[in-house]
């Protein structure tokens, strides 16, 4: 419990804290509630400077916490701006794109990458997530945006699709072929050939032989 008087201080030299003997950002965790009142105060040491999807969950409650009256959060570089987030239990602060990097980046972490891509299948056919180019629709044409944005910046260790446009018009040409070879492009219609084609570019090689 923190009288509205109060201050918490956090300090933050990095964003690592598998090491309970080096952990690298302050973190308070609360076996119980926790009723914030007064100030968070935090703070960089070290020269540390956080990268934009840095996450830090400060604060933890088993029984759950409410907000502080005020957060006094360090400056950034002018491309990153923090967001706090506050669950049930936990209270976090995250490092995001003060705008987005391109409109392909479609889970606002600051790149376009596997991540992405992943936002745009689930949103495939509907009106979002996925929409690059804005018309309404997520689409193969936004596929094709994801593409071309391509970054590759993150550190996941997701298989990526290769990002080549030769690849992808080798497939495309390959399901073309196929649809006329079992003569049943005007029976799938444009619409499904765009589907197979929006969708080989995360399939590997092997399945589409
Ligand atoms: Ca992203
Ligand atoms: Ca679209
Ligand atoms: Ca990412």
């Amino acid at each position: 419990m923190q009288q509205p008087g109060g201050t918490l201080s956090i300090e933050l030299g990095g964003v690592d804290n598998s090491s309970p003997l080096h952990a690298q950002f302050d973190q308070l965790l609360v076996f119980g509630a926790a009723t914030l009142g007064g100030t968070l105060d935090v703070s960089l040491v070290g020269g540390f400077v956080p990268a934009i999807g840095d996450k830090f969950p400060i604060l933890k409650a088993t029984g759950g916490l409410t907000s502080f009256d005020a957060m006094n959060l360090p400056a950034l570089p002018s491309d990153r701006a923090w967001s706090a987030t506050r669950s049930v239990d936990t209270l976090a602060l995250t490092v995001v794109a003060t705008a987005p990097v391109s409109p392909a980046d479609f889970d606002h972490d600051g790149d376009v990458d596997a991540a992405d891509l992943a936002q745009w299948k689930s949103g495939f056919g509907k009106l979002s997530p996925g929409d690059a180019n804005g018309n309404g629709v997520v689409d193969g044409a936004d596929f094709l945006a994801w593409q071309r944005a391509y970054t590759g910046s993150d550190n996941a260790s997701t298989t990526v699709p290769e990002p080549a446009a030769a690849v992808l018009a080798a497939f495309a040409l390959a399901i073309i072929r196929r649809c006329r070879r079992w003569g049943r492009c005007g029976a799938l219609g444009w619409t499904d050939c765009r589907f197979y084609l929006a969708f080989i570019g995360s399939s590997s090689v092997a399945d589409r032989k």
